[in-house]
């Protein structure tokens, strides 16, 4: 089967995207339902709508485009990722595993392909934890992950409840069964295959994430009159549980274990005001759950350490602690034979990004896979991936989703 990929309708397509943004591309920010999102999402609605994709929209806002195979009952072949955008982010994260599996279909549609099982293009609603702190609300609902209850529990930034959704959140959850499998296309977001100068990555395994809230409590005062003896600085406490944070994620020993604080909140925040409350925002990851979760409790050991000596009040909260993935062997071996096909070299590796496909490794048989980003970077506007890249991961990808839904 002769599969023509146009790569310049990929690029167009992301640059399309790219527009509905809080900031001027190449810095993106849209965050998920901001009025961005919402323009976005029209916008790509349009485009599925003009490939003769039958369109539907969840509750909480998870989109489904479907190219209705020859058998309507059998479980379907999912693809898909997302397009909302932390702040001051990239134009490739998530959106190339929507515009270039969109340009699947397409390639797919144009080369006379008839499916025997619907495709189902999905567009993941919130993937990144910028408005409520945990990744994948929209794929925790559908694999039942999460709660309807739970869900509704979550507060935004603005401690403001989760309000944008159009029915019963208890209508998110998928059927079992549902998709037959699932493949993402994502941008590799390491500098793997760039540097090893292979086009695709298989991925095998996606990492354990958790993300951890703490809040830490002192006393504030003038920055000038209260004696060093006397303070409570909440921010010092602060200081010290990143750094333990660091020092846990590496006394593992395994390169596989990671830890960020990336988001300190100081109260009051001003340069002769002693910080009386921080809220801090954990990241920690690793392959293996346990060993992630041993980080977990190291760190609030340190917690209580830190409590003790500084006189702090100190706070934890886990916000989720997720069990890592693995791939499904019968589609690894699809994305193989695909691979084989076009005549790709592609490298077995682990996803330490987390993605959708996470939790939809729950409900179908799933696996991903990776085109190289330029220096491996990503969560940054320099974030980039060639004309050619975006090409082969289409064309993979389409071959994939075609065996898959024969
Ligand atoms: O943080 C992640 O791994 C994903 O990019 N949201
Ligand atoms: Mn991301
Ligand atoms: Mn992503």
């Amino acid at each position: 089967m002769q599969i023509n990929i146009d790569a310049e309708r990929i690029v167009a397509d992301l640059e399309k995207l790219a527009t509905f943004s809080d900031t001027e591309s190449p810095v993106i920010t849209r965050i998920v339902y901001s009025e961005s999102d919402q323009r976005a999402r029209a916008w790509l609605k349009e485009q599925c709508v003009s490939a003769g994709l039958a369109m539907r929209e969840d509750p909480l806002g998870n989109m489904f485009a479907r190219w209705q195979g020859t058998d309507a009952d059998a479980g379907a072949v999912g693809t898909g990722s997302h397009i909302d955008a932390i702040p001051h982010s990239g134009r490739f994260d998530g959106t190339v595993g929507v515009l270039g599996a969109l340009e699947s279909v397409r390639a797919l549609q144009r080369s006379g392909f008839k499916p025997h099982r619907s495709i189902e293009l999905l567009v993941f609603i919130s993937e990144e934890p910028t408005r409520f702190g945990i990744g994948c609300l929209g794929s925790r609902m559908l694999s039942g992950a999460l709660t309807p209850e739970k869900a509704a529990a979550l507060k935004d930034r603005q401690d403001q409840p989760l309000s944008h959704f159009t029915g019963p959140l208890s209508r998110v959850q998928l059927p079992p069964q549902y998709y037959h499998s699932f493949v993402e296309l994502h941008i590799e977001q390491g500098p793997i295959l760039e540097k090893e100068n292979i086009p695709i990555g298989i991925v095998t395994n996606i990492a354990a994430p958790a993300a951890m809230r703490i809040i830490i409590e002192g006393e504030g005062g003038h920055a000038g009159t209260v004696l060093m003896p006397e303070r409570r600085d909440a921010f010092l406490g602060a200081a010290e549980i990143a750094l333990a944070v660091e020092a846990a994620a590496k006394a593992t020993g395994a390169i596989d274990t990671v830890g960020t604080c990336g988001l300190v909140d100081v109260f009051p925040g001003l340069a002769n005001s002693i910080p009386s409350r921080v809220k801090l925002e954990l990241d920690i990851r690793d392959t293996v759950a346990t060993r992630r979760d041993a980080v977990l409790q190291e760190i609030d050991r340190k917690c209580r350490d830190i409590s003790v000596k500084r006189k702090l009040r100190i706070d934890s909260t886990i916000l989720h602690a997720d069990d890592p993935a693995g791939c499904d062997p019968t589609v690894v071996t699809a994305l193989v034979r695909a691979c084989d096909a076009e005549g790709l070299a592609y490298w077995r590796m682990v996803s330490r990004a987390y993605h959708d496909s996470l939790f939809m490794s729950r409900i179908a048989p799933t696996a991903m896979l990776f085109i190289p980003c330029r220096g491996g970077v990503s969560h940054r506007p320099d974030e980039y991936a060639a004309p050619r890249d975006l090409a082969n991961g289409a064309r993979v990808l389409a071959r994939t989703l075609a065996a898959l839904a024969s």
